[in-house]
């Protein structure tokens, strides 16, 4: 059984398998943790995602890393938040079962998600920790490690409270 880690982080920094990147439906980059996957995986990934033509709320798509120390890079986009009726919940849940089905075909051992949504998309985020960790329980068995890599310690300690037997660390 794999270990879920909760750790307070810049995610381009991340030494895994796979990082998870909260991207829009262009997939062409924008602020946030998208921006700064792509200032620091570099150029070669916008001309390669220019080549996917977008991707769906909920779906992922998958590119090197380039210049990342991850391999890969699976890009999701996550539902921005209106008032919780409008399926938001079951995109989120589709995000990390997408990127996580990716990782699976990849041979991926070591992945590590943002908290999607969280940001400029709206979505609560204790709802939002309470259902991605949710689904990481469900996929810990498949994995040496699956990080919750959270930007500040505020948010990294929202995580601890709904998972105290989670791991922490930098
Ligand atoms: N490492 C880890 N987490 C980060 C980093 C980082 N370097 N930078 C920000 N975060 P957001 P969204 C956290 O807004 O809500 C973009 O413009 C941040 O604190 O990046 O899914 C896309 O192109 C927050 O907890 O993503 C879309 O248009 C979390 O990442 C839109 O934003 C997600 O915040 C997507 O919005």
């Amino acid at each position: 059984m794999g270990q879920i880690r909760i750790v307070t982080a810049d995610i381009t920094q991340l030494e895994v398998d796979a990082v998870v990147n909260a991207a829009n439906r262009s997939l062409l980059g924008g602020g946030g943790v998208d921006g700064a996957i792509h200032r620091a995986a570099g150029p070669q990934l916008l001309a390669y995602c220019e080549g996917l033509g977008g991707c769906p709320t909920g779906e992922a798509r998958l590119t090197p890393g380039f210049q990342l120390p991850a391999a890969w890079i699976i890009h999701t986009v996550g539902p921005v938040w209106s008032d919780g009726k409008q399926g938001e919940p079951e995109l989120l849940g589709a995000c990390y079962e997408n990127s996580f089905k990716l990782a699976v075909d990849k041979g991926c051992r070591s992945i590590a998600f943002p908290a999607i949504s969280t940001g400029v998309y709206g979505y609560p985020k204790r709802e939002a920790a309470e259902l991605a960790l949710g689904v990481m329980k469900a996929w810990q068995a498949r994995f040496e490690e699956i990080i919750a890599c959270c930007y500040s310690d505020a948010d990294a300690e929202i995580y601890r409270l709904l998972c105290p037997e989670c791991g922490g660390g930098q």
